[in-house]
């Protein structure tokens, strides 16, 4: 059975049994795929949710995120044939909520890394569900420290920078980009950042040519409608991989197209589809640094349809798949550009 490092085993909840709602024996849905930690005996996957949704400046609701995507799964089931993947036979183990402190954001932030660092540190791949994109600071930092303070490469799947300097002299969901290149150089660097997703009519000037000056590659939504998709994939996996020990995708819901992924704080509009997102998540888990994967800002109160909460199950799926990859077992198809 996957043991709960003994350091964090205070900071958490303990996590829902999924139960799909319906059962039929010659079906294998997801919901038996995902399984709380203390089930499982090897994970593909950790699972991490991060309930706190305190820095959003705009519309709250992403604190329960990760209930929500937990309830995408009970809609899904585990076979891909587009990738011959079968994941019945595996398991994501799910270590449940963070046991965070709602209204203290720094309290928080710390425990949220003391968290993903202990679960970095076991070297399984890690996905957390948060949760606003605040929350990226405290778990890129966690994460840095989970392989010994060694470089993170980050691609960061977003509509917007993130890179605000502040707000009030207070941390929000605008920040945590900035600040992790401002406050842990030792570990990231602008020129191995990829800010993969950037929407239109939602940035300011000023932070674009910031991140320029950091020698992070911005890669537009403008850009990938008219460009070579394999190509700019390629290229961000291979500027995070540049020099780092490790990388990392922290992925804002709000970058898939709003029509879809609407259960979030500013729905995008011209996003990235469904299907893009899917292949950009497979891409990058099968990279051979890749150690986690944050999917932020699902919102389930802000849209009643579920798809933002079946779009996000349906990445930590492709994250899985992903990591299936690397272990060739059985060998499923290549992602797009093998790395
Ligand atoms: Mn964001």
């Amino acid at each position: 059975m996957t043991e709960i490092p003994a350091a964090i085993r205070d900071l958490l909840l303990a996590p829902p049994a999924l139960t799909p709602a319906v059962r039929d024996v010659y079906e294998a849905p997801a919901a038996d795929v995902v399984r709380p930690a203390s089930e499982v005996e090897h994970a593909l996957a950790n699972l991490l949710g991060i309930p706190f949704d305190v820095t959003i400046l705009g519309r709250r609701g992403a604190k329960d995120g990760p209930a929500g995507v937990r309830r995408g799964f009970l809609t899904c089931l585990s076979y891909e044939p587009g990738l011959g993947v079968d994941l019945s036979g595996d398991r994501i183990a799910d270590f449940g909520d963070v046991d965070v402190f709602h209204t203290d954001v720094e309290r928080t932030w710390d425990r949220v890394s003391d968290v993903v660092a202990s679960l970095v540190g076991t070297g399984t791949p890690l996905v957390c569900i948060g949760g606003d994109h605040g929350l990226a600071f405290p778990v890129l930092r966690g994460a840095a420290r989970g392989i010994g303070g060694r470089r993170v490469g980050v691609i960061q799947v977003d509509a917007h920078f993130d890179v605000r300097i502040t707000h009030h002299g207070e941390p929000s969901s605008g920040v945590p980009f900035r600040w992790i290149l401002d406050r842990h150089p030792e570990s990231f660097a602008g020129r191995n950042l990829v800010e993969f997703g950037i929407g239109g009519w939602l940035n300011t000037k000023t932070y674009h040519d910031w991140l320029t000056e950091q020698g992070a590659r911005i890669v537009t939504l403008r850009e990938i409608r008219r460009g070579d998709w394999d190509a700019l994939v390629a290229e961000a996996l291979e500027i995070a991989a540049d020099g780092t020990d490790a990388i990392w995708m922290s992925f804002d819901i709000d970058a898939i197209e709003g029509a879809t992924a609407g259960a979030t704080n500013v729905p995008a509009i011209g996003g990235l589809s469904p299907f893009q997102a899917q292949e950009l998540v497979y891409a990058f888990a099968c990279h051979p640094k890749a150690i986690g994967l944050d999917i932020m800002e699902v919102s389930p109160p802000l849209n009643p349809s579920g798809m933002t909460e079946r779009q996000a199950a349906s990445l930590v799926l492709d994250f899985a798949a992903g990591c299936k990859w690397r272990q060739r077992c059985p060998a499923p198809l290549a992602p797009t550009r093998s790395p």
